[in-house]
């Protein structure tokens, strides 16, 4: 079983998140999704609107979604990719290059970002309604 893992916070889920979970899921036959926790997200200086466990919750019911794991730290990926087995890690290109180190654990793939739309986006639109 080609197992694939991702990172990310995932807030106020929309197509951009979609489309990478979807073509995540495409390169292998398991996806597990490592969702930032509130406390980690204060680090990425990342204010969510949905705490964890309401992020685990609408992750856990996207169908390209095996399992959710919380992601704490920026230096958990290495023992996530051997505790999980991951064969596959995969970002978003915003982050191309930066998670090459990966690549004596797993094959490392960055995906295209969705086009006009992000969490950002969302809440900017939301305030000059
Ligand atoms: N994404 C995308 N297109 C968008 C928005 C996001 O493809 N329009 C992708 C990002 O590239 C990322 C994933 O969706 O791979 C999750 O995005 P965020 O929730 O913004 O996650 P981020 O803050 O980038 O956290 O350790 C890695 C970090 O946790 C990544």
């Amino acid at each position: 079983m080609k197992k694939v893992i991702t990172y990310g916070t995932f807030d106020l889920i929309h197509r951009g998140h979609i489309n990478i979970l979807k073509r995540a899921k495409e390169l292998g036959d398991y996806l597990i999704v490592a969702v930032s926790s509130d406390e980690f997200n204060e680090l990425k200086g990342k204010k969510s609107y949905y705490t964890f466990e309401e992020r685990k919750y609408i992750l856990e019911s996207i169908k390209y979604v095996d399992q959710v794991i919380k992601e704490d730290n920026w230096e958990q990926k290495i023992s996530d990719v051997t505790k999980y087995n991951a064969d596959v890690f995969v970002m978003g290109d915003d982050w191309k290059d930066k998670f090459d180190f990966l690549k004596e654990y797993c094959e490392v793939v960055y995906l295209t970002r969705t086009e006009n739309i992000s969490t950002t986006k969302i809440k900017n639109d939301l305030k000059n309604v």
